[in-house]
């Protein structure tokens, strides 16, 4: 019965998936933050893009539900060392949101409610890698794994996934963020395993 359903749904047996080094999985969904929930009230929610030119570009709720949707199947991988397998989304492309934005800048400080920040260079939110994510496993996004809304950046350790995302501010030079600045990996690719500063 089992294995039926596990062929009817097309999914991957986890068990004889690749994990990057160091993870090991986990079919809970762990709820990892450094403050409380923030509670963003939908009326004054808004996703505001800063270009390094000071010109800026904002999404109110409505705005961003409006846009094209995605739905992303990702693996996510905490620097906690669990990793989470075909996790399922919905949300808006960053690709999306950019054709709109006039930047040279290389690198993005993403901004969320709370004052949680992180840092990744813009090349990594564009081509398809990143979401605005307000939708998991079918339902809304709830508030402990950052509803309304939060960034979705799967090949990066899941800390630059920010929770109740803000918005981005785009630089000439990387700025650490929150936890980067506390001696996390600049970075943060998984597979290279770049855990702290020096990996
Ligand atoms: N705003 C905010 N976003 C955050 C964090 C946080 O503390 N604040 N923690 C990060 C870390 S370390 C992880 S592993 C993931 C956890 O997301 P989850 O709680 O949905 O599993 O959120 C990331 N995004
Ligand atoms: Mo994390």
């Amino acid at each position: 019965m089992n294995v039926v359903n596990r062929g009817f749904l097309g999914r991957r047996d986890p068990e004889r998936v690749e994990l990057p080094p160091g993870q090991y999985l986990t079919r809970d969904f762990p709820v990892l933050q450094a403050g409380p929930t923030p509670s963003v009230p939908l009326d004054q929610w808004r996703f505001t893009v800063r270009a390094e030119t000071g010109a800026e570009w904002a999404w109110t709720w409505p705005q961003l539900l409006a846009l094209p949707r995605e739905r992303p199947t990702v693996d996510i991988h905490c620097v906690t060392r669990w990793s989470k397998l075909a996790t399922t989304w919905e949300g808006v492309s960053l690709d999306t949101l950019f054709a709109e934005v006039e930047t040279v800048a290389d690198y993005a400080l993403v901004r969320s409610h709370g004052g949680y920040t992180t840092n990744l260079p813009l090349a990594d939110l564009l081509d398809g890698q990143a979401w605005i994510a307000f939708g998991y496993d079918g339902e809304e996004l709830a508030p402990a794994h950052g509803g309304p809304a939060r960034l979705l950046v799967p090949h990066l350790y899941f800390w630059k996934s920010a929770k109740w995302v803000s918005g981005i501010d785009l630089h000439h030079d990387d700025e650490p963020g929150f936890w980067e600045s506390l001696g996390y990996h600049e970075y943060g690719d998984p597979w290279r395993e770049q855990r702290y500063t020096d990996d």
